[in-house]
Parts: C-alpha cells; structure tokens; sequence
C-alpha cells in the first residue's frame, strides 16, 4: 500500500511483557480498543505482535501467541484496518494471514523458522524481513561488527536472496535494518546514517525506532522525562522527520498522531507548486 508519503504503523503489543508497552494491552479487548484508538490517530497499519522481542524475554508458546494475536486480527481486520502481524513462527503467521492480516513482520528475517519463507511464499502477504543475528539473552548484544552499515547490509541482501529464491516475490519484500536488535547504541545512529544504502536496495524500508533504548541513552539521566520510554516521543518524532524526508515506506511507532502529522507535513512539502 502507499499513501504518496511515509506510512504510519501504530504498534499494539499484545504481550504481558514488551519494553516500552507490556501488559497495558495484553487482553483482547484491550488490545482491539487500543488499536482502534490508533486508527482514530492516523495510523495506517496496525502492528500486532504476541510475542516480545526484548533480549531476555521467554518465549510465548505457540498456542499462546496464537491466542493472544488472532482475536485481534480478526477484530481489527473485520473493521477493515490493514494489520500486520509481528510474528517468527511460520504456524502464526499463516493463521494470522487466513484472520486476514496482509503483512507478516518477521523480525528474524526467516532465520527463527525454517518453514517461515516457504510458508510466507504461499500466502497473499507482504513480508518484512529485518535484519538479526540470533535470539539474545539479557546483556548479550552480538553486535560486533567492523563497518556496521556495509556488514548489516550485506546480511540483509542474504536474508532477500533467501527469500526470493524461496518464493516470496521481489515486491512482496519489505527491508529493515532492525535498529537496536544486536547494534550497540552508536551503531543504531551509524545505521540511521545510512538508509539511503537501504533504500538503494529498491525494497519498500521499513524504520521501526519507537522509544527504543538508545534514544533514551542520549537523552540522558538528567532528561526531565526521566528513564521513562514514554519521555522519547519527541526523540522518536525526530527520527520520523528524517524517514519522512528520504522517503522511507513505514515508521513503526508506539504514539501515532504526532508521528501521522509530520508524515503529511512532509509530504505537502515534497508537493510540485500547482
Ligand atoms: N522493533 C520491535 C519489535 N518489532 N519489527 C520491526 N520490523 N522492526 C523493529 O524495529 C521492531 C519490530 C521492538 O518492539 P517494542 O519496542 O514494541 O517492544
């Protein structure tokens, strides 16, 4: 899908345990009342993930990621949103697809799951395959890396070879470089720095920066918004500014309306004079 401007995915975490959000919408209804606060703001896609990705973090089972996201799927997508399941579990994404979500976010690029490309391939779905290097317990990183950009680069090349000799079709295929997810802090802006090297790939690019850690990490201990992940919305804003100005297809964020609002600020400024 494309609106002429960056889209806006609004998250909904339906997990007892996410970084920023856990457990304020880990019920069904919660979780649907809260997307369709979302939609009210401007999102443009709902993001609906049963399982966190924080280092550290169980793994749900399978039944419980199953019961936590299709609910909400189907609610959500009965009322005509467009929804995207974060998900690394082939089984998920495929019931999530028949529920009726037309993106499947895969955060470990295909990595997770050996059935997840073959499955994605025979679905009507758009995949986004992010770059990662493995699970990660709590205070690992795997983040060694000489020149982050070149190196995250070519593994996410890889990770879209995989997927295209695997049977998902070239436009199906959504990139992310995966900020936070095995990068230290200074990597993640090393790789802010570089999306146009993403974007040269001719995928769709997705940026997902929302409240993540190293945000807050140059915000410092002395911001008035303390440790709070809520406190980084203006950072995440600036971030939004930058994606909306390269052309980045999607921002994936906690907080929409400021977020949708800067994403039409720029696009009427990107507007040919009549
Ligand atoms: N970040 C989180 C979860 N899923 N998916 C994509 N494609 N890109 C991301 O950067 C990403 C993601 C971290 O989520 P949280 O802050 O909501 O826990």
């Amino acid at each position: 899908m494309s609106a002429g401007r960056t889209l806006v995915m609004g998250v909904v975490n339906v997990t007892p345990d996410s970084f920023s959000d856990g457990g304020r919408w880990s019920t069904t209804e919660a979780a649907v009342a809260h997307g369709r606060q979302l939609l009210a703001d401007g999102a443009d896609i709902l993001d609906v993930g049963g399982e966190s990705t924080r280092p550290g973090a169980t793994r749900a089972s399978l039944s419980e990621e199953l019961d936590r996201v299709l609910p909400v799927v189907e609610a959500l997508a009965a009322e005509g949103a467009t929804i995207r399941v974060d998900t690394r579990r082939a089984q998920v994404a495929r019931r999530a697809a028949l529920a009726g979500a037309r993106i499947i976010n895969d955060v470990s690029g295909g990595l997770a799951d050996d059935d997840m490309i073959g499955t994605v391939a025979g679905l009507d779905v758009d995949y986004i395959c992010m770059h990662w290097r493995g699970f990660l317990g709590t205070g690992d990183t795997n983040a060694g890396y000489g020149d982050v950009a070149t190196e995250v680069l070519a593994e996410l090349v890889e990770r879209l070879d995989a997927c295209r000799a695997g049977g998902i079709a070239a436009e199906r295929l959504v990139t992310d470089v995966g900020l936070g997810f095995s990068k230290t802090h200074e990597q993640n802006w090393e790789l802010l720095r570089h999306l146009d090297r993403v974007q040269a790939l001719g995928h769709r690019q997705l940026v997902g920066v929302s409240r993540k850690r190293f945000l807050g990490d140059l915000l410092g201990p002395d911001h008035p918004g303390g440790a709070d992940p809520l406190a980084r919305d203006a950072a995440t804003q600036a971030v939004t500014a930058l994606c909306a100005q390269q052309g980045i297809w999607a921002v994936r964020t906690h907080e929409v309306r400021a977020n949708a609002d800067i994403c039409r600020v720029f696009s009427r400024l990107g507007d040919a004079p009549a």
